[in-house]
């Protein structure tokens, strides 16, 4: 049995998700509330002691780390594959996944806290605000650098930066040659990225791609064509489905 901890809108969840819909697996869907700190509890940090989403349960046996689940996954359910056979392809792709987990993946973090999450986070007192910084393993120097008041412009530019490298890299490999990142196969690269420019999407930063990034935009729309993106992008699994006020601010953000 496969069991899924996460949270509806999370960038890491949505990786697996997406995974799993491309395989057509079954699974259970263990799903988190992040305002409730379900993923804090004594109970789910011995799945995850890192305190985050998402966990894949395999038969008992917890794995960890949207990106290792990914290749997990490939391993014991190798077909349809997400993988390319060849060594050369396959660190290609393996690059581009520890990239992606350098660079955009934490950037993302800046502008969805910043315009999103924070919010929960102001309600708190200061002291309630320490606690929450404290008890995460592996995010309290996040959370203390952003504070109640948000992260600093230099911050939020750095990571605006990061988005711009990322999509500037993925236009000359689709240039190189298309149609996925690696080629003509759809692969878990594809998959790790997908989640974090829709998001920035959803943000309203799209402009950082669709002035002058065509493949970028190109790519992102055949993404959004598959049946998996319907499936792991249920109603909710947005931020703008949470809060759809959202949208007003989109045209500001870029
Ligand atoms: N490297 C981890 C990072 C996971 C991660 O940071 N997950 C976020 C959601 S996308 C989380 O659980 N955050 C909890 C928190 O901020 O307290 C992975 O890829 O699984």
């Amino acid at each position: 049995m496969l069991e899924l901890y996460n949270f509806p809108p999370s960038t890491c969840s949505l990786k697996v998700r997406l995974s799993l819909a491309e395989k057509g697996l079954e699974w259970e869907d263990r799903r988190l509330d992040s305002r409730n700190n379900d993923h804090l509890t004594p109970e789910y940090l011995k799945l995850n002691p890192n305190g985050v989403v998402p966990t894949l349960v395999h038969d008992g046996v917890p794995i960890i780390d949207s990106s290792v689940i990914l290749e997990y996954l490939e391993d014991i359910f190798p077909e349809p594959s997400l993988s390319p056979v060849g060594a050369v392809e396959k660190a290609r792709m393996r690059s581009w996944l520890r990239f992606f987990d350098e660079k955009p993946t934490p950037a993302v973090r800046y502008p969805s806290f910043q315009m999103v999450l924070i919010k929960g986070f102001q309600k708190l007192s200061p002291d309630e605000f320490e606690d929450a910084t404290k008890r995460r393993p592996l995010k309290t120097d996040f959370y203390t650098r952003m504070g109640q008041d948000g992260f600093s412009e230099y911050e939020m530019n750095k990571a605006v930066e990061d988005i711009r490298l990322t999509v500037d890299r993925m236009e000359t490999a689709l240039v190189a040659g298309g149609p996925w990142l690696i080629g003509g196969q759809f692969t878990i690269a594809d998959v790790c990225v997908a989640p974090l420019i829709d998001r920035m999407e959803d943000l309203g930063y799209e402009a950082l791609w669709e002035e002058n990034h065509p493949k970028v935009t190109d790519w992102l729309a055949r993404i959004k064509e598959r049946p998996s993106y319907g499936v792991a992008f249920y109603k909710g699994a947005r931020f703008s489905d949470i809060y759809p006020d959202l949208k007003l601010g989109r045209s500001s953000a870029a």
